[in-house]
């Protein structure tokens, strides 16, 4: 509640029903981007890897799940935060073993790894979309992140 209030306010905007706001409540937020089937918030604040899957989930979300080569596409066009650092719904566990999902397209993995990624450098265990690729990094680091959700018909 807190971070969406955070978002909202970063944003300029502040119009969901939590404001007190009096006038018309846009069912569909503006600041989700639709893609096939899904919406998209891309965070204009920072938190550790745990603080924005309980901003998520504070919206009724998840960090993003990367499907599809579509889907990265689209992140990368949409994560507009170049030289920045985004969380995504993928995280190792202390044995290596991947927590989250990580799909399968015809039969192999479906990642999108940045060259020489992911290598733990330091302890890192959780994954950051970094320019159009994931990079592995700390958990505790400070990122923006990217929530998914179904998108429900206006
Ligand atoms: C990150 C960051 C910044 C961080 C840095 C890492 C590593 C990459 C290499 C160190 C010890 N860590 O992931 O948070 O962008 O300070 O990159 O360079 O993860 O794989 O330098
Ligand atoms: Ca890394």
């Amino acid at each position: 509640q807190q971070q969406l209030i955070q978002i909202n306010a970063s944003l300029g905007k502040g119009l969901g029903p939590e404001s007190g706001a009096i006038g018309l409540y846009c069912p569909c937020p503006s600041d989700w981007e639709l893609f096939q089937g899904s919406r998209y918030l891309f965070s204009w604040t920072l938190g550790s890897w745990q603080a924005s899957v309980s901003a998520c989930q504070d919206l009724g979300a998840h960090l993003v799940i990367v499907n599809s080569i579509a889907e990265q596409s689209f992140l990368n066009h949409c994560h507009i935060r170049k030289n920045e650092l985004s969380s995504i719904s993928l995280r190792e566990d202390k044995r290596g073993f991947w927590l989250g999902w990580l799909s399968l397209m015809a039969g192999v993995v479906c990642s999108f790894w940045k060259e020489g990624e992911p290598n733990n450098d330091v302890d890192e265990d959780c994954v950051k979309l970094r320019e159009d690729r994931w990079n592995d990094s700390t958990c505790t680091a400070q990122n923006f992140w990217v929530c998914e959700q179904p998108a429900a018909p206006c």
